[in-house]
């Protein structure tokens, strides 16, 4: 053992290619531990990343690596991982961590150093995976993360009798406070390089385990008395909030809740933001000669983004709200709730977390069904995520209720626009529900599983960790204005004004226009569902997302120009447009497979074509016959 890095270290401040050298020279770190014991928050610390933290297990399901630099200045490559009980991994993201302290991986040696991560107010089932990764032969350090909280609860354990009997540093830390990462990083140089061989590893046996369990309850006896009165408040708040009655209305109220917020809070920010655009559009206008540069800048982009960024305050309040509740434990609770739904439903109890990460988007939602270890009941997962309703439907949705849906209070306090809102998620949620329950009754027969998800201890929400989250939503938002949107907004700019009117043409230019061709040319097919030419022009280059929809109708009806087609895109849509068009166009929204990424990583995540295009088309056969059905209904009662 050596308190000092190892020779390749300290070479690397004279290297030309700095950041290969030190990868390749660093000291490569795994954090290896049970769920939700702070493994991420410790990354976190650590590097600088700002990667997922929440309240509940099964947050991360990836490996992500980051660079750590340590007391004297040397540099370590940090490795988070997805949370396990045990090597004897199960479900796919067990199995990553699994692969990664073994080594198993193509290329890749196990880690130099582990640093087993431990919730140090619940210690009985890690005290046994630190035990099984004794095993492998790699030097260990034990860190005691949440240590805030078992002060403040009075746990009291025997830091150096611990150490003792596991043989590795224990060091103590508060990973959402920074607190310990020296000495972490020092116990972790201290034993690199100490690694032993020991015979290849083998899955343990059943008795093995019992021996292991046993020899972690006599070291956890020994070392650690936990506090003479035991915290009851997560127990009190339980028996209200998991209360069959009580608890489900809660959970309604709380959403019904957030709903009416990201409408009424939202309201004073986007008018600024929209007065901002209006006064630069004005602005360009007014210095520069009219011509395609003006069409371009003025309509292509800054009615297409511009349309699109109003959005970033609603954006931001919807994720103020999931992240309080992640970040609370709450959010377990109303897994725990909807267990019984979902079960009826045919989805297994863990698929509540990924389908909830589908509110965000339904990238990390189908990436998180990595939870489940049943193949099937991962694939239904997988299958109805896109139906939650991402982040992305919002500026389409809210650009329809607000052109369409007056600005009412029902009941005296409840708006109307936040009850439609409300409503288009419930169905997106029972649709979800509904495909779930057929996929298991017509292909995959036979009973779900029970739910195992440990309920996490309520916390008090971090503010800086709400905050980082806010604001990395509201960046990753602004974010794709910049790009994905931005760029396709120049096409549809283009396509709109090109080719130009035939000399005595009469009407729009945009008539005459490839957008204009295409438009007319799918209309036919749309007709029957209420859609005009320009949602077809829209819907297209919708397919890169859902928010370019919004954008592209911005730059259709600005460049058509004529009556109604100034001032807010919704007054405009109000003019353009029939109540029953408008209500076709979100019942199309809350079904359409309007995203190519989420049908990217379906791809990546069943290794197969057949699924992502199972969902293309299923989701498309929803969309045409709801907003068929929407269209025709609606015209019945004279919308
Ligand atoms: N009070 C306190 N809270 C912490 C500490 N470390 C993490 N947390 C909180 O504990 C929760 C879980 O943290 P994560 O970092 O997501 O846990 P994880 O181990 O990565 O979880 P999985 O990825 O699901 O396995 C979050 O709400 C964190 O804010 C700590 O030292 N003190
Ligand atoms: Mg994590």
């Amino acid at each position: 053992m050596s308190l000092q890095p190892p020779e390749a270290l300290l070479s690397v401040d004279h290297a030309e290619d700095t950041s290969s050298r030190v990868r390749a020279a660093a000291l490569r770190v795994a954090l290896v531990g049970n769920p939700n014991c702070g493994k991420t928050a410790l990354f976190n610390a650590l590097t600088g990343a700002r990667q997922k933290v929440a309240n509940y297990a099964g947050v991360t399901v990836e490996r992500k690596e980051g660079l750590a630099h340590g007391p004297q200045g040397e540099t370590l490559r940090v490795l988070d991982l997805p949370g396990t009980y045990s090597l004897r991994a199960r479900s796919p993201d067990e199995v990553i961590t699994r692969d990664v302290a073994l080594g198993r991986l193509e290329g890749e040696t196990p880690p130099d150093v582990m640093i087993c991560v431990a919730d140090a107010t619940n210690l009985r089932l890690v005290l046994r995976l630190v035990l099984e990764l004794k095993q492998i032969g790699r030097p260990m350090v034990l860190a005691l993360n949440m240590y805030d909280i078992a002060e403040r609860q009075g746990w009291s354990i025997d830091l150096a009798r611990l150490s003792r009997e596991l043989g590795m540093p224990v060091v103590t830390t508060v990973a959402t406070r920074r607190r310990g990462m020296d000495q972490l990083l020092a116990a972790v140089q201290s034993v690199a390089g100490a690694a032993h061989e020991v015979p290849a590893w083998r899955e343990p046996t059943a008795a093995q385990l019992r021996t292991a369990h046993g020899e972690a309850e006599r070291i956890r006896k020994a070392c650690i008395r936990p506090p003479s009165h035991p915290d009851t408040l997560t127990g009190r708040l339980d028996s209200v909030l998991l209360h069959p009655v009580a608890g489900v209305a809660i959970l309604l109220a709380v959403l019904f809740l957030m709903f009416q917020a990201v409408f009424s809070w939202a309201q004073p920010p986007m008018d600024l933001i929209k007065g901002a655009f209006d006064q630069l559009s004005a602005l360009i206008t007014q210095v520069m000669p009219d011509g395609v540069l003006r069409s371009l800048i003025c309509d292509g982009i800054i009615s297409g983004v511009g349309s699109v960024l109003v959005f970033v305050p609603q954006i931001m309040i919807l994720f103020l709200f999931i992240i309080l509740l992640e970040d609370s434990g709450y959010m377990a609770r109303a897994a725990f709730l909807m267990d019984k739904i979902m079960g009826g439903a045919g989805l297994h109890g863990r698929a509540f977390i990924p389908l909830l990460s589908s509110f965000a988007c339904a990238i990390p939602g189908i990436m998180g069904a990595r939870v489940i270890d049943n193949k099937r009941d991962r694939l239904t997962t997988i299958l109805v995520a896109p139906l939650m309703t991402c982040s992305a439907r919002i500026p389409v949705y809210t650009l329809i209720i607000s052109a369409f849906v007056p600005n009412r209070a029902v009941f005296g306090v409840a708006s109307l626009q936040g009850l439609v809102m409300f409503g288009l998620y419930a169905t997106g949620i029972l649709s979800a529900l509904a495909v779930g329950f057929v996929v298991r009754k017509v292909f995959w027969r036979g009973a779900t599983e029970p739910f195992l998800m440990e309920l996490p201890a309520y916390k008090r929400p971090d503010a800086k960790n709400v905050a980082m989250g806010v604001l990395t939503r509201g960046k990753i938002f602004v974010k794709r204005a910049g790009t994905v949107i931005l760029a396709m907004m120049i096409v549809v700019w283009f396509l709109s004004s090109v080719p130009g009117p035939p000399p005595g043409a009469v009407g729009p230019a945009i008539n005459y226009s490839f957008a204009g061709m295409i438009g007319h040319g799918l209309e036919p097919l749309l007709r029957p569902i209420g859609f005009t030419w320009q949602i077809a022009v829209a819907l297209i280059p919708g397919m890169a997302a859902r928010e370019v929809a919004v954008a592209a109708l911005g730059t259709v009806y600005a460049v058509s120009g004529g009556e109604g087609a100034t001032g807010p895109l919704a007054g405009v849509l109000h003019a353009h447009w029939s109540l029953a068009t408008a209500l076709a166009l979100l019942a199309w929204y809350v079904f359409a497979p309007q995203c190519a990424a989420t049908l990217g990583v379906i791809k990546r995540e069943t290794n197969s074509w057949a699924w992502p295009t199972v969902t293309f088309f299923y989701m498309l056969t929803l969309a045409y016959a709801a907003a068929f059905a929407t269209f025709h209904i609606a015209r019945a009662f004279g919308a």
